[in-house]
């Protein structure tokens, strides 16, 4: 039987974990048989996003490039993970719109600030203490949590695994799987 396309959506602080979460679902679901595609800053904002920053407006359209890849990518029959900060709901809203309904799962990696900031794998949340790095989110930039995301994942409570396991069983039980 043919794979159910759909786009997971990852959205949360920097170093809530999203990357590592869409990576390890994603690993599941290549072993399990099924084609997917991780988007996710470190392939995106190198090449088709290369020429943009992080200004409100640079972000807005970073989410829209990516959130129409990922339609593509969904209409090829992909199973595709989107692991990008999108810290504005309107901007996450609009990706939703463009994709088939039911296709389009938010995933809330809702980590603490404090913890994210005390993670700081790149050490980036210090340099935006210092000022060294400007329209840092959660610094000095915004982020708006999700009202209503399909999965919400306390994810500085809970291990990567039960996380991806979260994930699993909700895909199984909107068919997706
Ligand atoms: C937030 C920034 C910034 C600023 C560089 N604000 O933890 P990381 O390093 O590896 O992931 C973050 C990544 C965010 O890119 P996104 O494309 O996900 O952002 S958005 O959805 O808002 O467009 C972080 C790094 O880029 N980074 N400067 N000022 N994150």
């Amino acid at each position: 039987k043919g794979q159910q396309p759909a786009v997971v959506w990852f959205t949360g602080l920097s170093a809530s974990g999203k990357s590592t979460l869409a990576g390890a679902l994603e690993q599941i679901l290549i072993d399990q048989g099924y084609h997917t595609y991780l988007l996710d800053g470190d392939n995106v904002r190198h090449g088709l996003c290369g020429d943009l920053g992080f200004s409100d407006a640079d972000r807005k359209e970073n989410i829209r490039r990516v959130g129409e890849v990922a339609k593509l990518m969904a209409d090829a029959g992909l199973i595709v993970m989107a692991a990008f900060i999108s810290p504005f709901r309107a901007d996450r809203q609009i990706v939703r719109d463009i994709m088939p309904p039911g296709q389009f799962i938010e995933v809330f990696v809702d980590t603490p600030l404090d913890i994210c900031r005390e993670r700081d794998p790149k050490g980036l949340y210090a340099r935006a203490e210092r000022g060294e790095i400007k329209q840092f989110t959660g610094i000095d930039s915004p982020y708006e949590p999700p009202l209503a995301a399909e999965v919400h994942l306390p994810a500085g409570e809970i291990s990567i695994a039960a996380g991806v396991n979260r994930l699993l069983q909700h895909l199984h039980q909107q068919g997706l799987l």
